[in-house]
């Protein structure tokens, strides 16, 4: 099969916090017509794939993309249209060739992530699969449709509240099915939302659909939601609904501590104060809990954690396979999040997550905060198999269109297996 491009087009859109970000549209040369989204970060690891910004004040405050979407429709469209391609990956490396920098910083990787989502999009639709399958089929994965992680407390720069932590969220790892794990995300969501307004708490949103209530102890937030997994009738735990957090704490890196709720914490003691946490409620993950330069600190945090939860580098790693490589050598963390945009390729982020699975590293797909109706991270996840997912609340359209197109993906294929990946 050869992947021709006839047409290739990128368009400033918005994402779902009213900034600018890209739409990608390409043509095949049999008319096919695919459509991609590209998603943004706010709490962003400094290694992560350079997004161009015009950075003209005039517009959007300078967070255009203009230069973006021509680089898209005029370098990247010249070099690519009337040229015959193997594959998609075979799009991916003349993407980083022509880039020729080692962050993707010279056309963008919202530019070049663009046309890889619409480049793998393009060849599973003339291969006649549904992408999902088209992505299983060339990573050599069985297909598993995820555990959703849904986000319904939000805190860090995804809120404008005192909690330090960004992401709590609901984990139904003891639901039956991809449905019934929906329905128990949404059913405690608005439990959730019912104890916060009874506790006298504002129930407006942080940026991924989450309560983001005036709270700043993460243990009081963790409280809460235990109560409302049992309000809505379900077991807070490993058999019903667990929780993982997502600190960020990269963000509340403080000197060299952290600073979490007025506490100033040395690495340490934010390991142990993690470790209380584990004792005293059903969290099975942590994300980010230390910063993305305290390698010393995410090795003890391994050491004393790893055996009960999973550890899961998300701005240390940056879906990098080099670094990720390294991490690995180093027993740094158990687990990787993966975000397509960090690393800039489809390409690149199958192999962090080929790189994961051959060292026993789990891996959870992801959305950015700042995101578009484009649910590609549902096939992705579904197509690795590598059982995990996180796409924010079951609320806002731009989150629940993941949630949606897994639902459809599981309606299409009953045989699909459903949960966390068993190595
Ligand atoms: C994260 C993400 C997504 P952002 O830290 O995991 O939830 O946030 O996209 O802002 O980096
Ligand atoms: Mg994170």
């Amino acid at each position: 099969m050869t992947l021709q491009i006839a047409q290739l087009h990128a368009v400033e859109i918005l994402d779902s916090r009213a900034r600018p970000t890209l739409a990608v549209t390409l043509t095949t040369a049999d008319g096919t017509h695919v459509r991609a989204g590209v998603p943004s970060g706010a709490s962003t690891g400094t290694r992560e794939a350079v997004e161009l910004r015009d950075g003209d004040q005039a517009r959007y405050h300078g967070q255009g993309v203009l230069g973006a979407a021509g680089n898209v429709n005029g370098e990247i469209s010249q070099a690519l249209t009337g040229r015959g391609f193997a594959s998609a990956a075979d799009i991916d490396r003349a993407l980083i060739e022509l880039d020729g920098t080692d962050t993707k910083a010279r056309l963008g990787a919202n530019a070049i992530i663009g046309v890889s989502l619409a480049a793998w999009r393009a060849e599973a639709a003339l291969a006649g699969q549904e992408l999902w399958q088209h992505l299983a089929r060339i990573a050599g994965t069985t297909p598993r449709l995820p555990v959703p992680h849904f986000n319904v407390v939000n805190g860090g720069v995804h809120a404008p509240n005192d909690l330090d932590f960004q992401e709590f969220m609901l984990a139904p790892l003891g639901a039956p099915s991809l449905p019934e794990a929906v329905r128990a995300g949404a059913e405690v969501y608005a439990r959730l939302k019912a104890r916060l307004s009874a506790a006298g708490y504002a129930t407006g949103l942080g940026d991924e659909g989450g309560f983001a209530p005036a709270v700043a102890r993460p243990e009081d937030v963790l409280e809460l939601l235990v109560d409302a997994i049992t309000d809505a009738g379900y077991t807070p735990g490993p058999d019903g609904v667990a929780i993982a957090l997502d600190p960020a704490a990269s963000e509340f890196r403080h000197e060299d501590g952290y600073r979490v709720a007025g506490e100033d914490l040395t690495s340490e003691q934010l390991i142990d104060r993690y470790e209380q946490i584990v004792d005293r409620f059903p969290v099975w993950s942590i994300e980010d809990g230390l910063g993305e330069d305290d390698w010393e600190g995410w090795v003890r945090l391994t050491e004393r954690l790893g055996g009960r939860v999973q550890i899961m580098g998300d701005d240390i790693f940056v879906t990098n396979p080099a670094i990720i490589t390294e991490a690995i050598g180093r027993k740094v963390a158990n687990s990787a999040l993966i975000k397509v945009n960090q690393i800039g390729t489809v390409t690149e982020t199958l192999e962090a997550m080929r790189i994961c699975r051959e060292a026993g590293y789990t891996q959870m797909v992801s959305h950015r905060s700042g995101e578009t109706e484009d649910a590609f991270i549902a096939d992705l996840a579904t197509g690795t198999g590598c059982g995990q997912i996180k796409s924010g609340a079951p609320a806002r359209g731009e989150r629940v269109a993941k949630y949606n197109r897994l639902i459809a993906i599981a309606e299409s294929d009953p045989a699909l297996r459903y949960g966390l990946a068993t190595g």
